[in-house]
C-alpha cells in the first residue's frame, strides 16, 4: 500500500490548488508524476529506495551538482523545498522518499529514433555536463549505487541468476547467455584502465540515455540534463557509451523486431561530434580512442542486466509486459552485434573527429 499523492503534495512548497496529476516519462526505476498546480507545473518523484539505499546521500550529491552547474551558467534541475524543514525531500509516514522539481516548460525528451540533430544536441549537453563538473569543489561524490558500471560484477550477477534460476526461465535464454559469455573477457577493460590510472576518474552522469536530457521544444537545443541520481565518479567514456546504446539505433530499447535494431553510422557520428563539442577538449587521447568500445561495453552491460533481471523474475526494472526484460535484453545484444560488425567504421569516424 502506498499513500495517496494528495497527502504528499502539501508537504512541499507548491501552490495549491492541485488540478491534475499525470504519470510522466518512461523511467524504469523511480515513480515520476506531473502536477498541475495553480497555473504552474511541477514534477513529483518517489525514489525507489530498494535501488537507491541511501537517498539522503544521493540528495547531497544532487544539491552540490545542481548548484555548481547553475554557478557556471548551465541550467539545472530546481528542487522544491519541503515546508516542514526546508530540506529538498521528505519522508512519508511509510518511509517513502519524495522530492519535487519545477517542471521545465517548452522542453521535450526524445524517447527513440532521434534525428542526427537531436543526437548531437543531447550528446553535447551530456558532454558539457561532464566538462563543467570536472572542477566540482569539495570531497569525492558519494557512490549512490556502488559498482554501478563494474561490468565484471554485472556478469557475476548474471552467472548467479543462471545458477539459481529462481523462475525456471533459463531454458528460454540460452542463445543470449552464450552471446554474453563469449564476450565476458571484454567486460573489465575500461575498469582495469581506471584502476591502473591510465584513465582519469571523472564525475559522470552514468545514465545518459537520450530521454535523460531535455531538448528545447522549438529549437531542439539541449536545455537541461536530468535524472541525476547516478551522478558519481566513473570513466568519462561510460557516458558516451550509454548515448550509443540509447541513440545510435532508431529502434526502441524494447523493440521486438530485431531487424530494426541496427547502429546507424550517421547517428554515431552525430553523437560523437556532440559529445566531443560538449566535453570541449578535456578528454585524453585514450578516452577518445575508447569511445566506440564504450558504446559496445555499456550496451553489453545493460543487456546483461536486463537478462539477469528476467531470470530473477523482474525485480529491478519496471516492466509493462511479461517478457519485457527479455525483449530489452535481446534488443541490446542485437545492437552489440551491430556495433561489432561496424566497429572499423566507428573507429574511423572517431579518428576523423578527434
Ligand atoms: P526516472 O528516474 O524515472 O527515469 P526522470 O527524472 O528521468 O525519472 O524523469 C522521467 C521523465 O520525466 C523524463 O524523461 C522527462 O520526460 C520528464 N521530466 C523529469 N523531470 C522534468 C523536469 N524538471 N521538467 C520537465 N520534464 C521532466
Ligand atoms: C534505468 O531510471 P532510468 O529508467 O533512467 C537504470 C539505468 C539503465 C536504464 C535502461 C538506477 O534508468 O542504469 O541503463 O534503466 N537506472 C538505474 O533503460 O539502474
Ligand atoms: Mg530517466
Amino acid at each position: 500500500m502506498s499513500l495517496p499523492i494528495s497527502e504528499i503534495i502539501p508537504g512541499f512548497d507548491i501552490p495549491e490548488p492541485l488540478s491534475r496529476v499525470e504519470p510522466l516519462g518512461n523511467g524504469h526505476i523511480n515513480r515520476t508524476l506531473l502536477l498541475f498546480c495553480s497555473g504552474s507545473r511541477y514534477v513529483l518523484q518517489k525514489i525507489n529506495t530498494e535501488v537507491f539505499r541511501q537517498p539522503e546521500l544521493l540528495m547531497d550529491n544532487l544539491a552540490r551538482v545542481t548548484a555548481h552547474l547553475r554557478h557556471r551558467g548551465v541550467p539545472s534541475l530546481e528542487l522544491i523545498p519541503a515546508k516542514q524543514d526546508g530540506r529538498s525531500w521528505l519522508r512519508d509516514e511509510e518511509g517513502g522518499f519524495w522530492r519535487a522539481y519545477r517542471y521545465i516548460e517548452r522542453s521535450r525528451v526524445c524517447e527513440s529514433a532521434p534525428t542526427p540533430e537531436q543526437a548531437f544536441a543531447g550528446a553535447r549537453a551530456f558532454g558539457e555536463f561532464q566538462r563543467v563538473l570536472a572542477d566540482l569543489p569539495g570531497p569525492r561524490l558519494a557512490e549512490t549505487i556502488p559498482d554501478f558500471h563494474h561490468t565484471p560484477r554485472r556478469f557475476e550477477a548474471l552467472e548467479l541468476a543462471v545458477r539459481q534460476d529462481p523462475c525456471d526461465r533459463l531454458h528460454r535464454v540460452l542463445p543470449e547467455l552464450d552471446f554474453l559469455r563469449a564476450r565476458a573477457d571484454e567486460a573489465g577493460k575500461i575498469l582495469a584502465l581506471l584502476q591502473n590510472r591510465s584513465l582519469p576518474e571523472r564525475i559522470c552522469h552514468n545514465d545518459t540515455k537520450l530521454n535523460n536530457v531535455l531538448l528545447d521544444e522549438v529549437t531542439g537545443a539541449g536545455v537541461c540534463v536530468i535524472d541525476l541520481d547516478t551522478v558519481m565518479p566513473g570513466a568519462g567514456a561510460y557516458d558516451f557509451g550509454d548515448l550509443v546504446r540509447s541513440a545510435a539505433s532508431p529502434a526502441a530499447e524494447d523493440e521486438r523486431d530485431l531487424t530494426l535494431v541496427e547502429l546507424q553510422p550517421e547517428l554515431f557520428r552525430a553523437l560523437a561530434a556532440g559529445f566531443l563539442a560538449g566535453t570541449g577538449g578535456i578528454l585524453t587521447r585514450l578516452e577518445c580512442e575508447l569511445l566506440p568500445f564504450a558504446g559496445k561495453l555499456i550496451t553489453m552491460e545493460i543487456g546483461c542486466r536486463f537478462l539477469t533481471d528476467y531470470l530473477n523474475g523482474d525485480r529491478y526494472f519496471r516492466i509493462a509486459r511479461p517478457e519485457h526484460n527479455l525483449d530489452r535484453a535481446r534488443a541490446q545484444l542485437k545492437l552489440v552485434a551491430s556495433i561489432e560488425a561496424q566497429f572499423d567504421t566507428l573507429r574511423k569516424i572517431t579518428e576523423e573527429l578527434t
